[in-house]
């Protein structure tokens, strides 16, 4: 019997194929091998004490089991559902940490490898910041904005700096409800005091939390990881690129850059063109040195110096099986554990670089921001001393499709009027005449347990076809790039006719990569950037707009869903529901949060059903804007 299609990327496929008939287990193989467990995938296991895991099944589960201590289902369902927001917003959040404090090395000489790339975002956020910059040196300025924006993490009273730059409308429900976020660190330290065994109780409440630490999220986290990485490493605008396995090449060392933290990658990019890096390549008989990205690492360094992309979650391992590849860097989050025992079987080097994370059996070079040019040069060379080592025993790929990545507000306010005239009123226009039916953020993970990619694939080309406009970011762009809808032409043969007459006279493609999966917070900063163009709603709940991450897998995913949700964005997951074991529970999420916040959190696995609810979300919203 023919194996189902495990990877809709066609490369992807031959390559799982591949590694089917060499009998090498991939997370493809082990997803089909290992189903996942029904209880606590719906949110119906409690392991936070030691007295169970207690499982609560049954058919009146909702009302009548308890655990041992006499926790009800939808008490433990909310408390799980918490603990994932947790550990997604603390994932974010450390990562902007680390930028955080890069600025502040930068700005003091300590990092003396970096330098401030986009002195007029800085000051953006000095004005945000209420810091003051005229006349300044910059680097003092770059310190104060540092040093405010660490305070985020630490604060213990008061609220995050970056909450004011929401709309107003949007900030007084979050005031109504009690969600204002005090500091990163102290809200996820409470959610996870919260779901400590005996403590918070009620599935309101608890969901309440899960909004207030996701709040931090989006609005700290993820938004000042997305700012800093702009001013050290520069604001993108749009470049072409390539996307696929074709990347790796016989002749040159392969390199492939793979995580979330761009500082060390930055390095890598830059390091990988100086002479003396190059002549030791040749040295080793290599043409020169190649890198790619994967996952959100691909993200920034594609979208900033037009680094090709590997691609995301689902294609990590494939990498490694074409045998090309040297070493692959990694740092933090969406790296699988397997990768080292499969580079054994090739000669693929794995790298640990950052020391929260590290592999058994990987070689470890831990990154210091003060020596980060010496780093990345020592990683290189660790690459090139592998490339005679390589084993041609791959599987060899030749895929590659062309794209345009780089689109930031900031570029695309700009394309919308130049540089004196930018302004989000041609969108606004657009969506007010209905040539543009809404916008959907297509973004989240790829996924082994669903053909991965293909619900990207399939959600993309259909709302393009419905005249929708598709923003997208992390692996959702990874998978869109990788089918060769990230170009102008695209627009051209599949777009609806609206939609295509807006990309044709601005020139962009109808779905437009906004980065990783940090970058999401450029969604917030647009939303309500429309909001403030006026035309539409005044705060970002009411927008003909809708989040969808068909193929999530990881916690931080919920938190940003959880974040869109709480300012106003409906948003669709695919896959079995992590709260589907108690309906108080999705109820909450589904219609409360929607009347606090105008925006919902539902999980629905079919495609087509994703698809209906979203144009409805969005038909919806151009009713009530009388559209
Ligand atoms: O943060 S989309 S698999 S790579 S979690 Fe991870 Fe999911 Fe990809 Fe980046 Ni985002």
């Amino acid at each position: 019997m023919d194996k189902p299609i495990r990877s809709a990327n066609e490369a992807a496929e031959q390559i799982v194929r591949w590694s089917d008939e060499q009998n090498i287990s991939i997370c493809f193989d082990k997803a089909g091998k290992m189903k996942s467990c029904p209880i606590g995938s719906s949110g119906a296991c409690c392991s936070n004490c030691h007295v169970g895991p207690c499982r609560l099944i049954g058919s009146n589960a909702e009302e009548e089991a308890t655990g041992v201590c006499g926790a009800s289902l939808p008490s433990i369902v909310a408390r799980n559902f918490l603990r994932k927001v947790v550990s997604g917003t603390a994932a974010h959040s450390d990562h902007a940490r680390d930028m955080a404090f890069t600025l502040l090395a930068v700005a003091t000489g300590e990092a003396k490898d970096f330098r401030i790339a986009d002195e007029h975002k800085l000051f953006k956020m000095a004005d945000i910041l209420e810091i003051n910059h005229q006349g300044r040196d910059v680097m003092e300025v770059a310190k104060d904005v540092a040093t405010t924006l660490i305070d985020d993490f630490g604060r213990q009273r008061g609220e995050i700096n970056y909450l004011k730059r929401a709309p107003q409308k949007t900030q007084e429900r979050w005031k109504k409800w009690g969600v204002i976020p005090r500091g990163v660190d102290r809200e996820v330290c409470e959610g996870m005091h919260r779901t400590h065994m005996g403590v918070d109780h009620d599935p309101d409440n608890l969901l309440l939390n899960a909004v207030k630490v996701a709040l931090a999220d989006g609005w700290a986290g993820s938004m000042i990881s997305t700012d800093i990485s702009d001013v050290l490493f520069g604001t993108p605008h749009p470049m072409r690129g390539k996307a696929g396995f074709g990347m790796f090449k016989d002749d040159e060392v392969n390199i492939v850059v793979h995580g979330h933290e761009p500082t060390l990658a930055e390095m890598i990019v830059l390091m990988a063109d100086d002479p003396e890096m190059q002549e030791y390549a040749r040295s080793k008989g290599a043409a020169g040195i190649n890198l790619g990205g994967m996952c959100c690492t691909a993200n920034e360094i594609l979208m900033r110096h037009g680094i090709p992309t590997a691609g995301g979650f689902t294609n990590q391992e494939l990498a490694i099986l074409t045998g090309k590849v040297d070493a692959m860097t990694v740092d933090v989050q969406c790296i699988m554990p397997a990768l080292v025992k499969l580079s054994e079987r090739f000669h693929t080097k794995v790298v640990t670089t950052s020391d929260k994370a590290k592999f058994t059996g990987a070689t470890h070079v831990g990154y210091e921001e003060h020596r980060a040019a010496e780093i990345a040069k020592e990683i290189i060379k660790l690459a090139v001393d592998n490339f005679p080592n390589r084993k041609k025993n791959g599987y060899t790929a030749t895929d590659q499709q062309d794209l345009v990545a780089g689109f930031s507000q900031e570029y695309i306010e700009y394309m919308q009027g130049g540089r004196m005239r930018a302004s989000f009123r041609p969108l606004n226009d657009a969506i007010q005449v209905g040539r543009i039916r809404g916008v959907v953020g297509l973004a989240g993970c790829d996924n082994p347990r669903v053909p991965a990619q293909g619900l990207h694939r399939y959600l993309a080309k259909e709302f393009i076809k419905s005249d929708v406009l598709v923003v997208s970011t992390g692996c959702g762009s990874h998978a869109c790039q990788a089918a060769g809808y990230m170009t102008p032409e695209m627009a051209l043969e599949h777009a609806g006719p609206g939609l295509k007459e807006v990309c044709e006279a601005i020139g962009i493609p109808p779905i437009l990569p906004l980065g990783s999966c940090v970058d999401n917070s450029r969604i917030l900063t647009i939303l309500t950037a429309m909001a403030a163009e006026g035309g539409l709603s005044e705060e970002i709940g009411g927008m003909p707009g809708v989040g969808i991450a068909p193929e999530w897998m990881s916690e931080k995913a919920l938190a940003i869903g959880t974040y869109f949700a709480a300012s106003g964005v409906p948003v669709i997951f695919g896959g079995e529901s992590p709260v589907g074991a108690s309906n108080e529970v999705t109820r909450i999420m589904s219609e409360t949060w929607y009347e606090r916040f105008k925006g919902a959190f539902h999980f629905e696995p079919d495609p087509e059903k994703i698809f209906d609810m979203a144009l409805k979300y969005i038909d919806a919203a151009r009713d009530a804007l009388k559209l």
